[in-house]
């Protein structure tokens, strides 16, 4: 007999997934290569204490990875929302940030960020500072203190992630466990029974987690991804279309370029360079912007 689920862990050609009867199962494939990621809906096959056979993937929504030029790593599939975790203190590193809503626009979903430890008074203008630019450019930014202020994010933020699947990202240290915890209770208690039953390490788990909400109402919906705390966001897999148009400042430009395949790098009559010359476009976005379409096309002319 074959369940519906979701896969909530990912580890080579092993998968944990979560059945509509809420029953956790370790999952193989048959094929030799595995190609599912944390977040997939599956149909699977139990054969019997706890274990079964992953039979097929629907058809995803999305799927968000991340590529050095080389290798391609999925990292989520079927998300609503990408909640981005920076904190006051430690300094969050603003090109991974930058990236990372490269990522999430490159799919079509949405971005917000997190600003955490606004308890940390002496560090808040700077971040302030360095934030304002992106809530400029439309993306919802929260100031939150998980530790000072945790009945405050419970009752005004929590309620952003109802019913969604969010995948929760951000550098080591700005606080994404302490809000997983808010948010999913059991959530230690759930990874220890995943590494258990992959027989992963505690302390080894570079991949994904997904945690269901105690509000879900079925497997689906009511998600929250922990991301494992990666200090690059490689998007060599992107074409320089994708890049442009990730960028939401860039986009009341495209298309009134001298040249129809300008590139925005150096071409003359380029309307992006002129806005970038009058500060319409911030000089640090557009350096990523170069940065990732030089990344981009490198890797697709080799
Ligand atoms: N001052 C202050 N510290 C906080 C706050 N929230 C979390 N912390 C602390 O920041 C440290 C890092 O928090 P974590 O939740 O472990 O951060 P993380 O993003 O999961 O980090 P990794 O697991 O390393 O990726 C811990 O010592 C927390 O207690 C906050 O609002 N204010
Ligand atoms: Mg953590
Ligand atoms: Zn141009």
């Amino acid at each position: 007999m074959t369940e519906r689920g979701r896969i909530v862990a990912a580890h080579g050609r092993h998968y944990v997934v979560v059945t509509e009867a809420r029953e956790r199962l370790v999952c193989f494939t048959r094929g030799k290569r595995s190609e599912a990621a944390c977040g997939d809906l599956v149909e699977v096959e139990a054969t019997g204490s706890g274990q079964g056979v992953l039979q097929r993937i629907e058809t995803r929504r999305n799927l968000l990875s991340r590529s050095n030029g080389f290798r391609t790593k999925l990292l989520a599939a079927n998300i609503d929302q990408i909640a981005i975790v920076v904190a006051t203190s430690p300094p969050f590193s603003e090109e991974l940030l930058g990236r990372t809503l490269v990522a999430a626009e490159s799919i079509a979903v949405p971005a917000r960020i997190l600003l955490n430890k606004m308890d940390l008074l002496e560090r808040v203008d700077a971040a302030r500072d360095t934030l304002g630019l992106y809530a400029g450019l439309g993306y919802d930014v929260d100031e939150i203190s998980i530790r000072q202020n945790a009945d405050d994010v419970t009752t005004r933020i929590a309620s952003r992630f109802d019913r969604l699947t969010t995948l929760l990202v951000g550098q080591s240290g700005m606080g994404k466990s302490s809000l997983l915890n808010l948010l999913v209770p059991d959530a230690q208690a759930a990874t220890r029974e995943i590494s258990e039953a992959l027989q992963t390490g505690k302390h080894t788990t570079t991949d994904a987690r997904l945690y269901l909400l105690s509000t879900a109402g079925d497997v689906t919906k009511g998600a929250v991804i922990d991301a494992p705390g990666f200090q690059e966001f490689g998007l060599a897999h992107l074409t320089p279309g994708t890049v442009e148009r990730a960028f939401p400042e860039l986009r009341p430009f495209l298309g009134d370029c001298r040249f129809a395949n300008c590139m925005h790098l150096h071409e003359p009559g380029c309307v992006v360079l002129d806005a970038r010359e009058r500060g319409d476009i911030t000089p640090r976005r557009y350096d990523l912007f170069a940065k990732l379409t030089r990344e981009s096309s490198s890797f697709r002319e080799r």
